[in-house]
């Protein structure tokens, strides 16, 4: 045994003695309750969506660990689109245009900057969990997608009108962020983003193995500036957040209240907290001035036990999931080793601030709802659906029973069981996190696939599961394969974005590049076709319309820094061009109306041909040229 095998516990033979025969008896549905399995079934055919007929609903699902975002189409599950984000991306050049780079790299904290100097230049990679929309009165804006990076730190906001990427940001101070939510009222001022995991703060390497040391930190960031407001350290770590619909709080579940920092002492206790956190009272905080700095020159404020920016409620071990209700007063936490979730009223927060009532008592219900529950969606009729991991099934509970029977009233909750296909992780429901909740579809994000889908080999495809619930019973009606791994999803009405089919030549993101063409001599860009050397640095600049690019060759230096500009003039429906060059690993999109640029050293010598990789016409292949690398 390596010494870290040893430390951990962790071993082969471990792991099939221990977690997977507990996965194994969760398959076999331990809870006892009456269920629903409709492991086949015909389609009920009011998913189908007909060749040239639209769908209803955008799906935007989290890409996971592949960094991006993808839009589906709902209740096809037609995946429509991909929006890369923290990746780099070959189709569409993002992470190697000038303008992408730009956006990824220009709120790096100064040490990242210099930590990816000669890496690149910035991480390659992502791990997008939670992607949301901006709220305007608790419902969707069409504004924005908003979504959190584990793996760098990071959060990104995405435009709806063009669906791309115009923000990223670093979070100082914190570790992985991993819960993200926009505050639902009365607008999405902040977005709150949880730092899962401890560190020291800073974390320069003056404190290393001390774990008492190590803090988690909650963020406040403004999502519109899309600058961190401010920030609140706690105790335990954290893990999701959901806001209310009043505007005044966020709730953020905390498992590892030991602070340990191996699976056993993270398990320790009974008894972890989800953490509720009072905007007004923070801001004043800020205000008054109680805070410190650490890194990034943002407000830390301290919101351990004690202090009055927070109070901590007390929930069984490792909680996970925060859903909070459309009936705008309750919101769920998931129990995860327990099987309830706990219901909290928002309603006792302000006693629970001043201290009227103890924490706990803003728990209204605790229904036992079977083994695993990680996620709560809802169908804004009353109903609560729980994804139950180990026992891969999606339970359907009524909120108003549960809260009666912890009351003490005899009433059962539970209405329906329905498995699902297999381990459950998040579940959503057509606008379910918004005040518009329709209750018409369910999705079961399900984290394995196995026997659904003809095999591909050992790595599998997860399964998204797409369940009718607009009448009583749940009905599953189709299986989605997933890459890499849609943790979460979100979806919208179809009415609430309008996308352009077109760029406009004016958008604040073609700025740089229209100064830089003014001051080059070209006064329009649409027209920009020519080469301006400024020492070993060369600009060449030209457009595109299908099937030519204005300029059919371009001369320069080895050794020289080539900067390509090509605006797309053709303003047609569905008409993007690309520019790739061969033997130089260069490739980006240009979209319709758009101007793109890259810049890449001219090091080897020779003819290379530069040519359109977007199909774009019936003589597509023939959109090339050659760009003429003189040798020194
Ligand atoms: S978490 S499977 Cu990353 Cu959303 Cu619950
Ligand atoms: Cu332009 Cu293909």
């Amino acid at each position: 045994m390596t010494e870290t095998t040893k430390k951990t516990g962790v071993s082969r033979r471990a792991m099939l003695g221990g977690s997977a025969a507990a996965v194994g008896a969760g398959l076999l549905g331990a809870s006892g309750m009456v269920t629903s399995t409709q492991a086949k079934v015909k389609a009920s055919g009011k998913n189908e969506v007909h060749p040239g007929d639209l769908d209803e609903y955008y799906g935007f699902w989290s890409g996971g660990q592949s960094g991006e975002v993808r839009v589906l189409g709902m209740p096809s599950m037609r995946e429509l689109m991909r929006i890369p984000v923290f990746n780099r991306c070959s189709a569409t050049g993002w992470g190697q245009s000038n303008e992408s780079i730009k956006i990824i790299t220009e709120n790096m904290l100064p040490q990242e900057t210099e930590f990816w100097k000669d890496k690149g230049g910035f991480p390659m990679n992502g791990d997008t969990h939670h992607p949301h929309m901006s709220f305007t009165d608790g419902k969707y804006d069409g504004r924005y997608i908003f979504v959190n990076d584990k793996a760098n730190t990071r959060i990104a906001r995405i435009r709806c009108d063009i669906m791309k990427v115009d923000k990223i940001i670093s979070v100082p101070n914190a570790a992985d962020i991993h819960g993200l939510r926009p505050q639902k009222f009365p607008e999405t001022k902040y977005l709150f983003a949880n730092g899962e995991h401890r560190v020291p703060l800073p974390n320069d390497g003056t404190v290393l193995d001390d774990p008492s040391k190590y803090h988690a930190v909650f963020s406040g960031v403004d999502a519109m500036e899309m600058k961190i407001a401010w920030q609140v350290i706690v105790d335990g770590n954290l893990d999701n957040v959901d806001a209310d619909y009043q505007g005044k709080y966020a709730v953020a579940s905390c498992y590892n209240s030991e602070e340990g920092i191996n699976l056993e002492q993270m398990t320790a206790n009974e008894q972890d907290w989800v953490v509720v956190f009072d905007v007004e009272a923070i801001e004043a905080g800020v205000k008054a001035g109680d805070f410190k700095i650490y890194d990034g020159d943002v407000p830390v404020l301290d919101g351990r036990k004690g202090s009055k920016y927070t109070r901590y409620i007390p929930i069984s071990t490792s909680p996970h999931g925060v859903n909070t209700c459309p009936d705008k007063k309750h919101i769920m936490v998931n129990g995860k080793l327990s099987p309830t979730v706990s219901i909290l009223d928002v309603t006792k927060f302000p006693a629970m601030f001043k201290d009227k009532i103890k924490p706990r008592d803003a728990v209204v219900g605790e229904p036992e709802l079977g083994l695993g529950p990680l996620h709560t969606a809802f169908d804004g009729r009353g109903n609560a659906y729980t994804t139950l991991f180990l026992d891969s099934q999606i339970v359907k509970w009524d909120i108003d029973k549960a809260v009666k029977a912890y009351a003490g009233e005899e009433v059962d909750p539970i209405i329906q069981k329905l498995d699902v296909h297999y381990q459950p992780g998040h579940n959503h429901t057509t606008m379910g996190e918004t005040l518009d909740a329709d209750g018409k579809w369910l999705i079961s994000l399900n984290k394995f696939s196995k026997d659904r889908f003809i095999n591909v080999g050992p790595l599998k495809p997860e399964n998204d599961q797409l369940i009718d619930i607009s009448g009583d019973v749940m009905k599953m009606v189709h299986d989605g394969p997933t890459f890499a791994e849609p943790h979460d999803c979100m979806i919208v009405h179809r009415s609430i974005v309008n996308p352009v089919n077109e760029y406009n030549p004016e958008d604040i993101m073609f700025k740089d590049l229209v100064e830089q063409a003014k001051a080059d001599g070209f006064p329009d860009i649409d027209e920009a076709d020519g080469i301006i050397r400024d020492g070993n640095k060369v600009r060449v600049y030209m457009y595109s319309a299908a099937p030519s690019f204005s300029m059919e060759k371009f001369t320069v230096k080895q050794g020289d820094e080539v900067t390509v500009i090509i605006t797309n003039i053709d303003y047609i429906d569905d008409l993007t061009h690309g520019f790739s060059i061969s033997n130089y690993g260069v490739a980006i999109e240009v979209g319709p109306q758009a101007t793109a640029s890259v810049t890449f050293k001219a090091d080897s010598p020779g003819v290379h041909w530069f040519y359109c990789n977007w199909f774009c016409h019936a003589l597509h292949m023939e959109m090339r040229g050659r760009m003429l690398v003189e040798p020194k």
